[in-house]
């Protein structure tokens, strides 16, 4: 029985020396010290010893038992720092790698040319208004005189939510005027910028969602002189005191008389040719169509409880991504809203 003892303690701590996982080291511990390991089916035997035999045997099997858990927790301290060095060496940062530079973006195309346009009708005395992209059918069309069966309003290329008609998508920015005409006792002076929506197949001059600018003023004695007045203001702003404006009479149901701007083409300064060759820029026409608009009828007047007897105004209206494809000459839409930054880092 000695000799037994003596056996499995040798092989026990040299099956613990060679184990290198705290799994093996446990799988020892039950095959050894376990309710029925090895040392325990030993004392088991003592039973057919003598009465003298018998302490100093438990004693012996006591300090074999010792032995054994004592090379158990110094293997599994080392085992332990082991995994941990393995685990940290695993999971190593170097705080020495030189970091990644940050790519610092910067103000989208679009709205360094809206911000332009807004200084300057901030400068002119107007007042910026924001309001719902959802919006009353009634304050979308209805008020603005854009009378029941009119093509705009069809559901080809009108983003509705009810079946019977009444809420959509804003298709113009024009019902955030109508909302402060209905509030406001003249003189009003603002400018609406914002998200319209139309069913159009995105291409490289239209897009389902693009962004309008209008502008009403509405006052006593507001003529067209006034409206021309802050249009040519605007952009001479933009393309230069030397810009060449025209406007020619156009119709809109929410003006009366109406009418559209137009700028020169910078590049063939009206001929509608570069050396022989059709212009790019205007396709021949020597002119490039900037805004509509006109003088507010008056029955979008009324339509909103203002007295057309006393008061008169006028209203414009842009699309933004068309005036900042022309002034940063972008010539497809769709890189407006593909926000690719090797197209944004350009300007
Ligand atoms: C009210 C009364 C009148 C706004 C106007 C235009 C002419 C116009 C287009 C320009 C390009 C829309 O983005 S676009 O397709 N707009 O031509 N807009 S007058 O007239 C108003 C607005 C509000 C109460």
């Amino acid at each position: 029985m000695k000799e037994q003892l003596e056996q499995l303690k040798v092989q026990a701590l040299a099956a613990l020396q060679d184990a290198n996982s705290p799994a093996a080291l446990d799988e020892l511990r039950v095959r050894y010290l376990g309710k029925k390991g090895e040392v325990t089916a030993v004392l088991k035997q003592m039973g057919k010893l003598s009465a003298e035999e018998r302490p100093i045997m438990g004693q012996l099997a006591n300090s074999v038992r010792a032995e054994i858990e004592e090379k158990l927790e110094e293997r599994k301290s080392q085992i332990d720092a082991i995994v941990l060095e393995q685990k940290l060496a695993a999971e190593a940062l170097d705080v020495t790698i030189p970091g990644e530079a940050v790519q610092m973006g910067h103000e989208h195309p679009m709205n360094q040319v809206l911000q332009e346009i807004k200084d300057i009708f901030v400068g002119l005395g107007y007042q910026i208004v924001d309001g719902p992209e959802v919006e009353l059918a009634d304050y979308n069309f209805t008020r603005l005189n854009i009378e029941e069966g009119h093509p705009s309003r069809d559901r080809s290329d009108t983003f509705y939510f009810a079946n019977d008609d009444s809420v959509l998508l804003r298709t113009q920015t024009s019902p955030m005027q109508i909302r402060v005409m209905e509030n406001t006792k003249p003189p009003i002076c603002i400018l609406a910028p914002g998200r319209v929506y139309r069913k159009d197949e995105a291409d490289a001059t239209h897009s389902p969602m693009f962004h309008q600018i209008e502008g009403l003023v509405v006052d006593e004695n507001i003529t067209m002189g006034d409206l021309k007045g802050a249009l040519v203001t605007l952009m001479k702003r933009i393309y230069g005191q030397d810009a060449q404006m025209r406007f020619r009479p156009h119709h809109f149901p929410f003006t009366e008389p109406s009418c559209e701007m137009d700028m020169q083409c910078h590049k063939c300064h009206g001929t509608g040719e570069v050396n022989g060759q059709v212009c790019s820029t205007c396709h021949g026409e020597g002119w490039i169509e900037l805004l509509g608009a006109g003088m507010v009828h008056p029955d979008v007047l009324r339509n909103c409880g203002i007295d057309p007897e006393k008061y008169s105004g006028f209203a414009f209206g842009m699309g933004l991504e068309r005036m900042a494809m022309g002034r940063l000459k972008i010539t497809d839409l769709r890189l407006i809203f593909d926000n690719d930054v090797r197209f944004l880092n350009q300007f």
